[in-house]
């Protein structure tokens, strides 16, 4: 008898395991990075794939600040299968630099890719934006200048030392290429068309409670210009119909991402589907502010233009 009830319970435990792995087709897709923790993405559509380039977060678990010191890049033609390259750059490589792979963007021009990254600066007290570049979106890059092209002194909107980062460029329909950064300070100013030296002043955009994480984008005929706004950090934005302004604030984008005090978010277009891709801290077992993971949701845009609220799920592109 005993023995017929322990077969009993086995045949009970294998049928009811059965019957759970049947009935939970529930599939998560975010986050798309799972071998390792992610931060600031930045997207390139490039031909039929889009690149994303991060930061890598190295923080061990009980650090309480970015520990970053390399970038990383994954390629996809589906938004949902993503595929890791070779590390294609570090902090390190810029001779001039002191650390920290801050957030960045790559932009291609001419078949070369240009790569606006933030670093700390060796020299001159504060954060930096250099500029790597490579012939493919995967590289390996190389630093173009020698040199940063944004240091600290050179901006006097913010007094703090690290408001010149988060670079995000964008090439307007007349070959005009502009530059975006900021933390606290929105700043702007046009690139020349060797995409390494600015070509005027560097001007300064007035956005409410703008933290950090500029994201300039075109869709239809609207420049959308999104940001990190109040800390910790939602993302809003503003819009406009020319890239110099004047810009219209429209609100908030996203709420606050889970487990994380940033945010920060690109925006693309890819195979006619709009795409809004984040950071959070949500990652198992543990992710938080300094171990963030990335994250896509589908966005999508109302009659007038207006973008309509993200929804941030766990299932992602199914
Ligand atoms: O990853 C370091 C900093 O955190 C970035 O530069 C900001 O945008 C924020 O995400």
């Amino acid at each position: 008898m005993k023995n017929l009830l322990t077969s009993l319970s086995i045949l009970i435990l294998i049928t009811s395991c059965k019957v759970v792995a049947q009935i939970d087709p529930v599939k998560f897709n975010n986050p798309i990075i799972k071998d390792q923790y992610t931060g600031d993405p930045a997207a390139l559509v490039y031909k039929d794939k889009v690149y994303l380039y991060a930061g890598h977060d190295e923080a061990p678990n009980d650090f309480n600040f970015y520990k970053m010191n390399e970038w990383v890049v994954y390629s996809s033609s589906d938004m949902k299968k993503w595929e890791s390259h070779p590390v294609p750059l570090k902090a390190s490589d810029f001779a001039w630099a002191k650390g920290d792979a801050w957030a960045s963007q790559v932009i291609e021009r001419n078949g070369k890719f240009y790569w606006y990254v933030t670093v700390e600066h060796g020299s001159v007290h504060g954060k930096s934006i250099g500029i790597a570049v490579s012939d493919s979106p995967t590289g390996p890059f190389k630093d173009a200048l020698g040199k940063a092209l944004i240091t600290n002194d050179m901006t006097k909107f913010s007094d703090i030392s690290w408001d010149d980062i988060d670079p995000t460029v964008y090439i307007d329909n007349d070959g005009q290429a502009y530059l975006f950064w900021g933390n606290t300070a929105c700043h702007y100013a046009k690139l020349k068309e060797n995409m390494l030296e600015l070509d005027g002043p560097i001007q300064h955009i007035d956005l409410p409670h703008f933290t950090e994480a500029p994201w300039i984008h075109k869709h239809k005929d609207w420049y959308y210009l999104s940001y990190a706004y109040e800390f910790p950090e939602k993302i809003a934005y503003a819009m406009s119909k020319s890239i110099t302004g004047p810009w219209e604030f429209k609100g908030i984008l996203n709420e606050i991402a889970g487990n994380s005090n940033t945010n920060h978010q690109s925006i693309i277009d890819f195979k006619g589907q709009s795409y809004f891709i984040y950071h959070n801290g949500a990652s198992i077992p543990h992710g938080g502010s300094f171990r963030r993971s990335v994250c896509v949701d589908k966005l999508y845009y109302n009659k007038d233009g207006t973008m309509k609220r993200v929804v941030m799920t766990s299932e992602g592109i199914q």
